[in-house]
């Protein structure tokens, strides 16, 4: 089992605390106690880690912000029968229901400190053609991701991400061509050197902030404005056709990372070293900010898309299959 701390392959020893009524399950390798809904349902919800990888003031932990908001405050459980998020321990809950609470007052989460993190644990049940599992959201400050040393000491969750997620706000780079091309060259260097190998990931390149990043749209990217500003959650109902969108919006995005970035150099390196290599484009607010705060309500544009690349591609074709035909057998699908 992957200890959700140390990241280690591991076994977790049931304890019982002499005066205590709660069963601890003690990671063998780092003795921290995992949450029991995560030990005990591990085969019925394997972990997926949700790794944030971006410089400083990309948009990393706004951009999970949003997403616990989404999850929480707008309406899929409508849409998908059987759809419900779950915050697997207390500093999951207290994570989720306060970024809920600071982005509907119109505030923003601080710049995040650098150390090695916590995940915030979610279970997600009901995501029509995802397998359930547990989300394991690690972010850490940007500065992490300037040096591969960095990266290793505080980031080496990365490692254990079966998809790469890259989150990358072009209006804030100098150079997007150099800028992205680093951030990626950091990646792959700190990658090999906690022991990982970048060519059995997938890299999701997830461009942030796409507000202000469409306003620099040519009529060239008009389909892709579109795709943004009608993103809503109706599309989402029927996910395979949303899937197979998806794949054409990346392909667009490619385009515009070669054409319009001329970022050429940074999909050579991304594809011949990765896996796979996907796009795609998200705004967690919606809209820019003022002093810090967001002067109009929050209204998130596609960011489910990365979460969905990110359960897309951590799990094989079987085990799509096993969930399908679970599902199926309940009478779900
Ligand atoms: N216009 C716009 N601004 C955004 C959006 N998301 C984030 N921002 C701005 O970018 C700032 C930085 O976002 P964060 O998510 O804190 O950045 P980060 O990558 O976590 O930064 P570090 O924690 O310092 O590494 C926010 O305070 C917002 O001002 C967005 O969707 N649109
Ligand atoms: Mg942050
Ligand atoms: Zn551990």
């Amino acid at each position: 089992m992957l200890c959700p701390f140390c990241l280690a392959d591991t076994k977790f020893k049931p304890t019982k605390p002499s005066g205590s009524l709660a069963t601890l399950y003690l990671c063998s390798d780092c003795k921290e106690p995992a949450p029991a809904l995560y030990v005990q349902d591990y085969r019925q919800y394997p972990p997926v880690v949700i790794s944030a990888t971006g410089f400083r003031q990309h948009g990393k932990t706004v951009y999970f912000a949003a997403l616990f908001y989404t999850l929480k405050k707008l309406s899929l459980a409508r849409d998908w029968p059987d759809f419900f998020t779950m915050g697997l321990n207390e500093d999951s809950l207290d994570t989720v229901y306060g970024n809920v609470r600071l982005l509907e007052g119109g505030a923003l989460p601080d710049s995040t400190p650098k150390n090695f993190p916590r995940p915030t644990m979610i279970r997600v049940d009901g995501v029509p053609i995802q397998p359930d599992c547990t989300l394991l959201f690690f972010d850490t400050g940007g500065e992490c991701f300037e040096k591969p040393t960095q990266l290793v000491q505080f980031a080496g969750f990365v490692r254990r991400a079966k998809a790469a997620m890259l989150l990358v706000s072009v209006p804030d780079l100098e150079d997007p061509r150099s800028g992205m091309q680093k951030l990626l060259n950091t990646y792959i260097v700190g990658m090999r050197e906690l022991g990982g190998k970048t060519e059995e990931q997938d890299l999701v390149v997830v461009y942030t902030k796409a507000d202000q990043l469409a306003a620099r749209f040519s009529p060239n990217w008009e389909d892709l404005r579109a795709y943004l500003v009608k993103g809503s959650i109706e599309d989402l109902v029927r996910t395979k056709n949303y899937i197979e969108r998806m794949h054409k919006v990346s392909e667009r995005l490619l385009a515009f990372t070669e054409q319009e970035l001329h970022a050429y150099e940074f999909v050579n390196a991304a594809e011949a070293n990765f896996k796979s290599v996907n796009f795609s484009i998200i705004s967690a607010l919606g809209s820019g900010t003022s002093d810090g705060r967001l002067p109009v309500a929050i209204a998130p544009r596609r960011i489910l898309d990365p979460l969905l690349w990110g359960m897309e591609k951590s799990f094989s074709g079987s085990e799509r299959l096993w969930q399908r035909w679970l599902n199926w057998l309940s009478g779900t699908d």
